[in-house]
């Protein structure tokens, strides 16, 4: 069986009043605005999110989201590295058995990919985390093929998300010229990582896993 899996690359952003604005002069077309609730899933002793893996429910699918194999010629030139530094990449799966498998691998646990979903998660060891909705207002930069996101969580947090999804092999190094492009039409400035919404939960919510993750260097 084929598993078509994807990248995403993306690049967060500190949103303010004058965002919706600049998108609107620099034509980005509205997408429209969409409501979801995301759950967060780990076993108690979180073996996935130690390894920088983050297992959702959004909307009744399964994601998994984990990390790619940077490509080292992909990062030589200094202004290339900077942007491959504001942003960051993963690979995304969807498919569930390939899910499955991914997370008995990385978690010790003893589960076989065909069992339904309750038992996989109990058997699993898989808890919920974190759960947290979400108003996403999209746009798109059609001749760009980048897509920006602003995200307001309901536990008081905005961020923005500029985006491109690859097919996994695709060109990463085109990926964070767009990005790049895009951050500078909306006039981005800063030079430092943008935190999530995950990142703002987890230092509300699991100061201990959130200061843990952060010596690890996976947050
Ligand atoms: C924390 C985290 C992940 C889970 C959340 O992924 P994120 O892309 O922030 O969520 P969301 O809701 O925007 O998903 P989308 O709708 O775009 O699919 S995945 C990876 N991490 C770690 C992480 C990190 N170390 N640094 C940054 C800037 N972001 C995420």
């Amino acid at each position: 069986q084929l598993v078509v899996m994807s990248v995403e690359v993306e690049r967060k952003f500190v949103c303010n009043a004058d965002t919706l604005k600049t998108l609107e002069e620099i034509g980005a077309v509205c997408l429209g605005q969409r409501q979801f609730c995301d759950q967060y899933f780990d076993t108690p002793k979180f073996d996935l999110t130690l390894k920088d893996m983050w297992l959702r429910k959004r909307k009744g699918c399964w994601e998994l989201k984990c990390p790619t194999t940077a490509d080292k010629a992909e990062e030589t030139s200094g202004e290339q590295s900077k942007a491959a530094a504001m942003c960051s990449r993963y690979k995304e799966i969807t498919n569930l058995p390939e899910i499955q498998l991914r997370v008995k691998e990385d978690s010790e646990t003893e589960t076989s990919p065909s069992q339904e979903e309750e038992s996989w998660m109990s058997r699993s060891n898989l808890v919920c985390f974190a759960e947290f909705t979400t108003v996403r207002r999209s746009f798109t930069l059609e001749e760009e093929g980048v897509q920006v996101d602003l995200d307001e969580a309901d536990f008081g947090f905005h961020v923005g998300e500029i985006e491109v999804l690859l097919p996994e092999g695709g060109d990463v190094q085109s990926a964070l010229e767009k990005i790049e492009r895009t951050a500078g039409k909306l006039g981005l400035t800063g030079d430092k990582r943008v935190e999530g919404k995950m990142h703002a939960y987890l230092r509300r919510n699991h100061p201990e896993h959130f200061a843990r993750l952060l010596s690890e260097h996976i947050l």
